[in-house]
């Protein structure tokens, strides 16, 4: 049978595990039901009950029984929640119990809030920003996908979207009726229309990229000769002693990952082996081997050589990571050690073609020399910047907006060669790909994809 949505569904919403409560939300036409057979009461909406929770004769639980009828729930359909206690037998034993009951069905992943963007109660930026605040990895983020979830991000989409509808309106009546409408563009009105609406999705553009940024977080992969200091590094920008460390090269063989906060954005900082031609031994040879499998995933590569002592093969060594890293700005050289001085080999190294074009940064882990530098240019290498009211975006979200945007551009240039034809039609891609951002268009297919990533009870 095809799960539609008539279905009542039913799920485990908090984490199976040791904990005091677990809660069941049953959602759909057979909620109250569900509640009637495993309680003996029909509840009142928004009061709370306490009950055995009873299948037959069997006691499965007893706890806290909610009710909330349709619309006024999450979903908008009926719901009942059921709260009983943690753990990971009772709550499965009562779900069970409840997924027994004919026409009720185990909930998909983001079921219950695709119910409530298809209910209209919410739009899917706040859909999504649901499942972004369950999963956000820093304080700044959470922050961020709590003001999409309260509608910021959707009330810029709107302004836009209204923005773009009324100019449309003019533009497809001036198509229409050309002689009344014949000041459309003499007045230069529609131009600074045009203009302003471009302003308004840049900055748009400008805040989700920095709301993209918070969602997804950054990968930091530290590399270079071995004893160049990376562990040490890990342990320093962590604040932990995650990492050992030695004097002894080779003494990293695995990834090691640590996550940290920089300017609010969460941040994987992976140390990995000292990347060297002759490997001590076969763990080495395959600790070497993942250190450059993880170059290909970072988005900036630290590349640290110690500046203390005389460089050893540091250009084939730093060949190997531009294979795999070509962008400049994705690759930064720390220069460790710095307590102990520089030796003249390695600044004349630091100054040769291959190294100079780089941003250089030198950093002690023994006397914390540079780290606030360090993570200021971190910050700035990846892009981070403070904006007043960020909300959490998605990449779904930015490549719509980018793509409205380059439609508003050309429907500007049309605007000015006189093509109000195309003029229009650009627009109307344009808004059709902020739409897509709100769910206003949006196929099943995209929702499908977006739902199937939440997690169940959700
Ligand atoms: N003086 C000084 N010594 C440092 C500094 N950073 C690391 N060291 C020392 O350098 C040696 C190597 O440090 P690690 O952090 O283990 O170096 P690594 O790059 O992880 O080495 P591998 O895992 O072998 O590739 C250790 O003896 C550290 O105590 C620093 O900033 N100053
Ligand atoms: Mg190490």
């Amino acid at each position: 049978m095809n799960n539609t949505i008539e279905d009542t569904i039913a799920a485990i919403a908090t984490p199976l595990g040791r904990g005091g409560i677990a809660v069941i939300r049953v959602s759909g036409s057979k909620a109250l039901e569900v509640a009637n057979i495993l309680t003996n009461t029909n509840p009142e909406p928004r009061k709370a009950y306490f009950k055995k929770f009873k299948l037959g004769n069997d006691i499965l639980d007893e706890g806290i029984l909610l009710y909330f009828n349709a619309p006024n729930s999450y979903t908008g359909e009926d719901v009942i929640e059921l709260q009983g206690h943690g753990g990971i037998v009772a709550p499965k034993r009562l779900l069970e119990a409840i997924l027994s009951i004919e026409g009720v069905r185990q909930a998909e992943p983001g079921e219950f809030t695709r119910r409530a963007f298809l209910n209209n109660k919410m739009d899917l930026t706040a859909a999504e920003a649901v499942e972004d605040l369950i999963s956000a990895g820093s304080d700044s983020a959470a922050k961020a996908a709590l003001s999409s979830l309260q509608g910021t991000f959707a009330k810029n989409l709107y302004e836009v979207a209204d923005r773009l509808t009324k100019f449309r309106v003019r533009l497809e009546a001036c198509l229409d009726f050309p002689e009344e409408h014949e000041d459309f563009f003499d007045s230069g009105n529609s131009e600074k229309e045009l203009t302003e609406i471009i302003d308004l999705t840049s900055k748009t553009i400008q805040i989700a990229s920095q709301g993209v940024k918070l969602n997804e977080g950054a990968r930091i992969v530290l590399s270079g000769s071995p004893n160049a200091g990376k562990s040490s590094l890990l342990n320093a920008l962590s604040g932990t002693e995650k990492a050992i460390v030695t004097n002894i090269p080779g003494t990293t063989r695995d990834v090691l990952t640590a996550n940290i906060e920089i300017s609010g954005v969460p941040v994987i900082i992976t140390d990995t082996a000292g990347i060297r031609d002759t490997p001590s031994d076969e763990i080495e040879r395959i600790g070497i081997q993942k250190a450059i499998d993880e170059l290909k995933k970072a988005d900036l590569v630290l590349y640290m050589i110690d500046g203390s002592s005389v460089p050893v093969d540091e250009e084939e060594t730093f060949k190997k990571i531009f294979e795999f890293e070509k962008d400049e700005k994705h690759i930064l050289i720390l220069v460790s050690k710095s307590d102990k001085g520089m030796c003249d080999e390695c600044k004349s190294l630091l100054k040769s073609e291959l190294f100079s074009s780089y941003k250089q940064i030198h950093t002690s882990t023994k006397t914390d020399d540079g780290l606030n530098e360090l993570r200021n240019v971190l910050a700035d290498a990846l892009g981070i910047m403070p904006i007043e009211g960020v909300f959490i975006a998605r990449r779904r979200h930015l490549t719509a907006l980018q793509t409205a945007f380059e439609h508003i551009i050309v429907a500007k240039d049309n605007l000015q060669f006189g093509d109000l034809v195309l003029c229009a039609q650009e627009m109307r891609e344009a808004q059709d790909f902020i739409g897509n951002i709100t769910g206003k268009v949006t196929s099943d297919d995209i929702l499908g994809i977006i739902f199937s990533t939440f997690c169940i009870g959700k």
